[in-house]
């Protein structure tokens, strides 16, 4: 089971899997950090597609904690899953249960179109300033529960930009490792 989830250092529109999930905003219209990243890499399509999802409220097309999936245009992928992880407002607002929806739903959400293997970029861990190492400790133990519950994928891919993130994540996967043996 352990062996499924794999945590790398790179970019995640380089990422040969079947989805990847982006790191969006509740408008789906693109934006900064890996979401303009995924956008400039998957083409113009990319942004048309978004903007297909009808408004459930004014000005959000995914509400945080939500997902929804387009084709992934020119990117390896064959899919992208747009997540909406929540701000860091300091811990009182929800944050934890939101993020472990981001990576619980996008999971399911890529098991129910049929793919196998999913790469995920640290949500919310950007610009939306969760602090690492408690997404990382967040992201490990949802993945590796649904894993550990049946979730029929391959490889589950976390991606790290920088450093400090892979250096969070691994930390996170060894003391869920720890606490299982
Ligand atoms: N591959 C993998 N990870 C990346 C890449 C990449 N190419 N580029 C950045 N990261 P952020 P958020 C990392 O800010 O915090 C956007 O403007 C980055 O280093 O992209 O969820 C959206 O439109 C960080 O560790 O996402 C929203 O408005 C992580 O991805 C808002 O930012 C997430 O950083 C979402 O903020």
């Amino acid at each position: 089971m352990q062996k499924k989830l794999e945590i790398i250092q790179g970019d995640i529109t380089k990422a040969t899997v079947d989805a990847i999930v982006n790191a969006a905003n509740e408008w789906m219209l693109g934006g900064g950090g890996v979401d303009g990243a995924i956008h400039r890499a998957a083409g113009a399509k990319l942004l048309e597609a978004c903007k297909a999802f009808p408004e459930v409220r004014t000005k959000v097309r995914c509400p945080t904690g939500d997902v929804r999936i387009t084709p992934a245009f020119e990117l390896a992928a064959k899919f992208v899953i747009h997540t909406v992880g929540p701000i860091w407002r300091g811990g009182h607002d929800d944050e934890d249960r939101l993020l472990e929806s981001c990576y619980r739903r996008s999971m399911q959400l890529a098991v129910w179109v049929g793919c196998r293997s999913i790469a995920f970029p640290a949500i919310s861990c950007g610009a939306y300033g969760f602090p690492i190492r408690r997404a990382a400790d967040i992201s490990v133990r949802t993945i590796q529960t649904m894993l550990n519950n049946g979730a029929p994928l391959d490889r589950v891919v976390l991606i790290a930009f920088e450093r400090e993130t892979f250096q969070a994540w691994q930390d996170a996967l060894s003391h869920e490792h720890n606490a299982l043996t």
